[in-house]
């Protein structure tokens, strides 16, 4: 079924080579697939075999360059609805009128890792929506931290230079724990805050669909009457933004790489689609000036507190892409992609980004008509006088291919902004051409303290025991010890604590006297519900089937997702059992229930090692009557729980993680 105006374009591209003959892309049907054209049967092959030369020439250039940064990704389509209009603030159609279902496409990434990387590395993660637009595709490129390592793009090389593996070795793959990493923060120290988000939990997603977003820069909404407003955008996830314990996360990367495209594309096939409301902070051009840092910094937020988030609609992502390559892969978003009622600032990284992305896609898809790709075309009529290069696939008719002319009546025409055409907003811009920034921009320090302060106590020992990880691998005693001076301008607890693990000296400096938080930004405070968490069963053929049932079905009303675990694959009475111990993890479940136990002491041993495991990334334990002799030694801690007590368990998973736990 056709779902809206970008599946039906898509549609037309689709092709199902099932109970279809084999043929060359010349379309002359093959007769053998098998053998190449030989000189007699043991004898050398023939040039003329023009289908296994087509082949072979095809497979030698299936790959193209991947993402300089960006480059392990998945998407999915959605639709997004507007709850209210906008038209206050802005004249983009798709934000005034609430009749309107926009159709979207989204890809999640990390940034560091190169394509076949590991997903639950600790990184930032790309959050890209492309909006197919009546006027036009809309392209909010953001991540899911909301602000960023640099405040002017010429510095981007340099970070990504910094960040990847080491050139010298190519060691390590998608980390930033290493020296060249660590020697960029502590000369670069504008990076301080986003350090700070990364060291957190925010950087170990538990899934895409549990992940804030960005747009990280100061935009502008311009309403019909020309007025302005500056904006900052906000996904946020309806299952509320939740992470991953670190150790976990590293099993992770060895057990399931890839464990958030799993889940997301699961999740989907399932029909529990991911939901994230979209959210904006108005800002009144003359209010520009009114705070202690400069709106045109991406190093700074604008605490929620200060600047409520009015969420003015959602997005449902609601469809696996049918073929990865041609859709994630070949997707080009561009910061620069916007429709009339919305537009740039000054911010000088967004400036530079405007010249980036269009500059990346000519080399990574092999020239300037990559807007024809299915995937990137626009839903609405796209004409202009732009022809030919590498790839393209329109026909454009006449002969007139230049503006202006008479010989087609001086088409394509231009519209006034009346009639909907793009006009920029008329800021007014005066000063000396300098290569320098702004006082303004040379506070690196107290957004990072402030990130700090709004921290839970797990959320503060997550960070602290990231430092240590992550600068303890640092092989330069300069550079660690110039972290943990530069920690000390943040906070010189922290610091100290840093320099106690890492071998350094205590730092120097007095650290902050912000004292601010802003309780928004603690992931403790957000909203957790049970919906999709998933429950590994543990479950005997010997044990009790009908309580098995029951409880299955309980946790399946709770909206928990139940997988049974056994130390054989087969059913126990009606229930497939879906992994035996080997076959899966104890990371790959937000939860463990022992439903039944077994003589069979490996089974006990492969039982003891979930339950233990489980019980050391803080998740929620259960067992049945009949096996409670599992939790000996852990009963009543926290998110332990016996049946028999109601609604417990479900209570115990949805809570996410028992960080009060001694473990
Ligand atoms: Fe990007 N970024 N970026 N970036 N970025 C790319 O474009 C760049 C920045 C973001 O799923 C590249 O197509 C510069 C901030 C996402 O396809 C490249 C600067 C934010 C994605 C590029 C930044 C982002 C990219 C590489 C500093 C959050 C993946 C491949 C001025 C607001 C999009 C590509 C996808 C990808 C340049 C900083 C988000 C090279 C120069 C800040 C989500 O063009």
């Amino acid at each position: 079924m056709v779902k809206n105006k970008k599946d039906e374009q898509l549609e037309q591209f689709r092709v199902d080579d099932r109970n279809q003959k084999m043929t060359t892309n010349q379309g002359v049907k093959v007769s053998e697939d098998e053998f190449s054209l030989k000189a007699g049967l043991r004898g050398p092959t023939l040039l003329e075999d023009f289908h296994f030369r087509e082949k072979m020439t095809h497979f030698d250039h299936e790959r193209i360059p991947e993402r300089v940064v960006h480059a392990r990704g998945f998407a999915a389509h959605g639709e997004f609805e507007l709850y209210e209009s906008m038209e206050r603030y802005t004249k983009a159609s798709f934000l005034c009128d609430t009749s309107i279902k926009t159709p979207v496409f989204v890809r999640f990434s990390t940034v560091v890792g190169s394509r076949g990387s590991a997903e639950t590395v600790r990184d930032v993660r790309g959050f890209a929506t492309k909006f197919y637009t009546q006027e036009g595709n809309y392209d909010l490129v953001g991540n899911n931290i909301p602000v960023f390592f640099i405040q002017d793009a010429i510095k981007f090389p340099d970070l990504v230079h910094a960040i990847k593996p080491e050139p010298h070795n190519e060691i390590p793959q998608a980390s930033s724990a290493h020296d060249t990493f660590w020697d960029f923060l502590v000369n670069n120290q504008e990076a301080s805050h986003m350090v700070m988000w990364l060291m957190s939990d925010r950087a170990i997603p538990r899934s895409f669909r549990m992940m804030e977003g960005f747009g990280v820069h100061s935009f502008r909404f311009v309403n019909e009457q020309g007025v302005a407003h500056f904006v900052k955008f906000h996904w946020k996830p309806l299952l509320g933004a939740h992470s991953l314990v670190w150790d976990e996360a590293q099993k992770i990367s060895g057990k399931d790489p890839d464990f958030h495209r799993r889940d997301l594309y699961d999740a989907i096939e399932k029909g529990d689609f991911a939901e994230y409301e979209l959210g904006v902070q108005i800002l009144a051009e003359e209010d520009e000036f009114t705070f202690d840092f400069d709106v045109l910094d991406a190093t700074k937020i604008w605490p929620e507190e200060d600047v409520p988030v009015k969420l003015i609609g959602k997005m449902t992502l609601n469809r696996n892409v049918d073929n990865v390559f041609a859709e994630t892969e070949q997707v080009a978003f561009h910061a620069g992609n916007v429709v009339p009622g919305i537009d740039f600032t000054n911010d000088p990284l967004l400036q530079g980004r405007l010249f980036s992305y269009t500059d990346t896609q000519l080399i990574r898809l092999g020239g300037p008509n990559f807007h024809e790709l299915p995937i990137n075309r626009p839903v609405c009529p796209f004409n202009n006088n732009q022809r030919d290069g590498y790839g393209r696939m329109t026909i454009n008719k006449g002969p007139v291919s230049y503006h202006k002319n008479s010989l087609a009546d001086n088409t394509p025409a231009t519209s006034s902004a009346e009639e909907g055409g793009f006009e920029h907003y008329q800021e007014k811009i005066e000063g000396r051409k300098i290569r320098n920034r702004s006082d303004s921009f040379r506070d690196h320090f107290s957004q990072a303290t402030l990130f700090w302060n709004s921290m839970s106590d797990a959320e503060k020992t997550h960070i602290t025991d990231a430092f240590i990880f992550e600068v303890g691998k640092v092989k330069s005693q300069s550079v660690k010890q110039q972290v943990v001076d530069t920690i000390a301008n943040i906070n010189v607890d922290l610091a100290k604590v840093i320099a106690d693990s890492i071998g350094t000296k205590p730092p120097t400096g007095n650290g902050s006297d912000v004292t601010k938080a802003s309780p928004a930004l603690s992931q403790e405070n957000m909203v957790k519900k049970p919906n999709t968490r998933k429950v590994g069963v543990i479950a005997s053929r010997a044990g009790d089937m009908n309580e098995l049932q029951n409880t299955v079905q309980e946790l399946k009303e709770a909206m928990l997702n139940v997988e049974i675990i056994s130390d054989k694959l087969g059913s126990i009475g009606e229930l497939p059992i879906d992994h035996t111990f080997l076959t899966t993890d104890p990371v790959l479940f937000d939860a463990i229930f022992v439903a039944s136990m077994s003589e069979d002491k490996k089974f006990k041993k492969e039982s003891d090692r979930y339950v233990m495991e489980a019980f050391n990334h803080f998740k929620a334990i259960g067992a049945s009557s009949s096996a409670t002799a599992i939790l000996v030694g852990k009963e009543g801690s926290p998110g332990v729980v016996n049946s028999g007590e109601g609604t417990a368990f479900v209570d115990a998973v949805t809570a996410h993680r028992h960080w009060t736990r001694e473990v």
